[in-house]
């Protein structure tokens, strides 16, 4: 307590400011963090059609064709010899789960694009991986800055059942788009619906939008 009984008035006065302006902030920084309809998982879950392809490295290339000046084919040392990224996402799966801060580590698609160099009229890129999946997403949102092809998560090799040994990570879609055991990309001209495209779910997949399905 101070002389004047005054002091601590203030005090307290500016704490409760504090209080009311950072439980603003922390408020909405959580609102703007998880999407819309999402809720937030701590155990990554495995989703896909149920076939997990074995692959060593030495059985893996990647394959980049279509709309592209270079086309390209990498085998798995030559995919590890390319420019080394790491980013760390959160991701957003349109069954509602979404988690945060995965740290992913690869070649980043901004690489992949300068070496092949997609013409003008490439619009769409299609995702074909080794159990038959392919998943599709319009060219500028393959051509984002934290779009790469991943070999590890958190510091480790991506396990069999997440995709390895590389898979795609789009953080800005929902992550039927960030296809597992990658095996090609085509650039297109024209949109092509891919596996869950084709069967309902949304051509873009934006989670901020909650373009599920259409
Ligand atoms: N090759 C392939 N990639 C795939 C799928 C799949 O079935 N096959 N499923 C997609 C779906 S629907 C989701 S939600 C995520 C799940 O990835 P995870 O199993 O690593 O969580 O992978 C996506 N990529
Ligand atoms: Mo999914």
């Amino acid at each position: 307590m101070s002389d004047d009984g005054k002091t601590n008035d203030k005090l307290i006065a500016t704490k409760e400011k504090w209080v009311e302006e950072r439980r603003g902030l922390t408020g909405r920084r959580n609102r703007d963090r998880l999407p819309p309809g999402q809720h937030l998982t701590h155990d990554w879950p495995v989703l896909d059609l149920g076939i997990h392809p074995n692959l060593s490295t030495t059985d893996w290339s990647l394959t980049v064709s279509g709309a592209v000046e270079s086309p390209l084919t990498w085998t798995w040392d030559q995919f590890r010899a390319q420019p080394q990224t790491d980013f760390i996402t959160d991701i957003h799966c349109v069954t509602t789960w979404s988690m945060y801060d995965s740290r992913w580590t690869g070649v980043s698609a901004l690489h992949l694009m300068a070496l092949v160099r997609p013409k003008p009229q490439a619009k769409f890129v299609m995702f074909r991986s080794f159990d038959g999946y392919t998943t599709n997403v319009p060219l500028e949102y393959f051509a984002d800055s934290d779009v790469m092809l991943a070999h590890s998560w958190q510091g480790l090799p991506l396990t069999r059942e997440h995709g390895g040994p590389v898979r795609v990570v789009i953080p800005k879609l929902y992550f039927w788009k960030s296809a597992k055991w990658l095996r090609a990309i085509t650039f297109m001209e024209k949109d092509s619906p891919g596996y869950w495209e084709l069967r309902g779910y949304h051509d873009v997949g934006d989670p901020w939008e909650e373009e599920r399905y259409r």
